[in-house]
């Protein structure tokens, strides 16, 4: 970065800390595209002066609320709602819902940051937000969580609609939770519309939505790991998560070849040196779908695996790890390990898993490394496919969807390439996800004045 951009970096950055103090996360997420684009912004002064990133970096809008519920002993219980609407330069906002304990603005300012650029490079017309709660669904019975969701609805449906908001799954929340969320909405507006995605199939849900983010992350990995003439066929594979994105992941990666040692959930992992097969993923499916258990268990169905308690799946010896459980689940000492036990491509499922440190070293070792922003993004696009099938009262077979998400998440192995190819040959995925995504947005927000 030449003196200007790093001045204009530096300043950009202080005044974002000083405006929003405490949000480390957000920071975190801001800083990281900041320095992919700070050299381009510095080459094109008129972003400067119409203060794109800064705009970028400053929601449209953010509603936070109250949701009352109440549990099945009659107790009332207060937990906070968040929508935020950080931009819709390309199309109506479009972002998940995640429900889980650490929810704060940070977080959800952080993951609206983030998907902005992420639907900028799925090349269909997406805005970026993301809401949710604090609220944890963990032992909750499915009456609470149906009561939960309505009440979260009963506020957040003046906010949103299929040519407003499109909000979808995350952390949390799944079918289940699309469902009781989208019941309470039909019944609030008296009309059945495409404002939510990840529906059930028989009421507007796309086929392969639910695979769409982990079958996504395979097919980019691919993608990556062709660069340097391999496949994922004999690779071992580290998978962090037992949840809808780790599933999907594990699934592909071991239908593609690959060996899957580990699954985690926040109590742990488990290491089976023999490899997921059809069976054992079954079993995590159901595991994790239906009794709604932990990873835990798989250790006591399969004598092959360990439980290792209080853990992360990163110091286990592989080539490939797949991050999919949530934020900086990767730190330095993880990174390092990862160095240590021979892996050569790291692939985000989650969003921001890897720490700005983690990252250093990963890209510092000459590891293969893509940002969440752009081999998670086969989700949204499949999301945005079921906004398309909606809008033409259409239902495409699984078949013509997986050809599109292959086709997305090819497109954006290009534009990664397009962007970040460095002088040395080798891809800085990073700086080619952000740069791409940013030079889209940025234009249209120029194209549709200061708004
Ligand atoms: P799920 O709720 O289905 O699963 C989350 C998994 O991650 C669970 O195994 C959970 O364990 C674990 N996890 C959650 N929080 C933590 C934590 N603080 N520490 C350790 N483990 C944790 O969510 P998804 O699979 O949908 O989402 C996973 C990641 O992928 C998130 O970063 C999400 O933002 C991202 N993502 C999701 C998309 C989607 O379509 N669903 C699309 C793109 C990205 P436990 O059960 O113990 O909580
Ligand atoms: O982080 C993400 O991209 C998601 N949780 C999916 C969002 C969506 O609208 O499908």
């Amino acid at each position: 970065m030449n003196h200007f951009a790093q001045k204009y970096a530096e300043g950009f950055m202080s005044e974002l800390i000083a405006r929003n103090p405490g949000e480390t996360e957000f920071h975190q997420a801001v800083k990281e595209v900041l320095e992919s684009v700070a050299p381009y912004i510095a080459e094109n002064p008129h972003l400067i002066d119409l203060k794109v990133l800064e705009r970028i970096a400053e929601p449209e809008r953010i509603v936070i609320f109250r949701v009352p519920w109440t549990d099945d002993c009659g107790c009332v219980h207060i937990n906070r709602g968040f929508r935020v609407q950080c931009n819709s330069a390309l199309g109506p906002y479009k972002g998940g819902i995640r429900f889980h304990a650490s929810v704060n603005l940070s977080i959800m300012k952080f993951l609206a940051f983030e998907q902005t650029f992420k639907n900028s490079l799925t090349t269909l017309p997406m805005g970026g937000a993301k809401g949710g709660s604090d609220f944890n669904p963990r032992g909750k019975s499915d009456a609470e969580v149906m009561r939960f969701c309505q009440s979260f609805m009963t506020e957040l449906y003046r906010h949103i609609g299929q040519d407003t908001d499109v909000p979808a799954g995350d952390i949390g929340v799944g079918g289940q939770e699309i469902g009781y969320l989208f019941g309470q909405y039909k019944r609030l507006r008296n009309e059945f519309t495409g404002t939510l995605t990840g529906k059930g199939q028989a009421w507007g849900g796309s086929l392969l939505r639910p695979e769409a983010t982990g079958y996504g992350l395979c097919y980019f990995a691919e993608q990556m790991l062709g660069t340097r003439g391999k496949s994922f066929e004999g690779q071992t594979v580290l998978v962090s998560g037992s949840g809808n994105v780790a599933q999907y992941a594990a699934q592909k990666a071991m239908r593609l070849g690959a060996k899957v040692v580990t699954m985690s959930d926040s109590d742990g992992f488990i290491y089976d040196p023999d490899g997921l097969d059809e069976e054992k993923w079954a079993f995590i499916f159901e595991l994790k779908n239906i009794r709604r258990g932990r990873i835990k268990e798989y250790a006591t169905k399969y004598p092959s695996a360990t439980y290792l308690p209080g853990e992360r799946p990163w110091r286990i010896p592989c080539d490939i790890a797949l991050p999919c459980a949530t934020q900086n689940e990767i730190e330095k000492q993880d990174a390092e390990n990862l160095v240590k036990g021979g892996c050569y491509c790291v692939a985000e499922g989650a969003n921001m898993p890897s720490t700005p440190e983690a990252i250093d070293i990963i890209q510092g070792a000459g590891m293969l490394y893509s940002p969440g922003k752009a081999s998670n993004a086969g989700g949204v696009a499949t999301s945005g496919l079921e906004m398309t099938q909606n809008s033409i009262r259409q239902h495409w077979t699984a078949e013509e969807v997986d050809a599109q998400l292959r086709r997305i998440m090819s497109d954006i192995h290009t534009a990664c390439v397009k962007y970040g190819t460095l002088e040395d040959g080798r891809v800085d995925y990073v700086k080619g996800a952000n740069l791409a995504a940013f030079i889209k947005v940025a234009g249209a927000m120029l194209d549709q004045g200061i708004v």
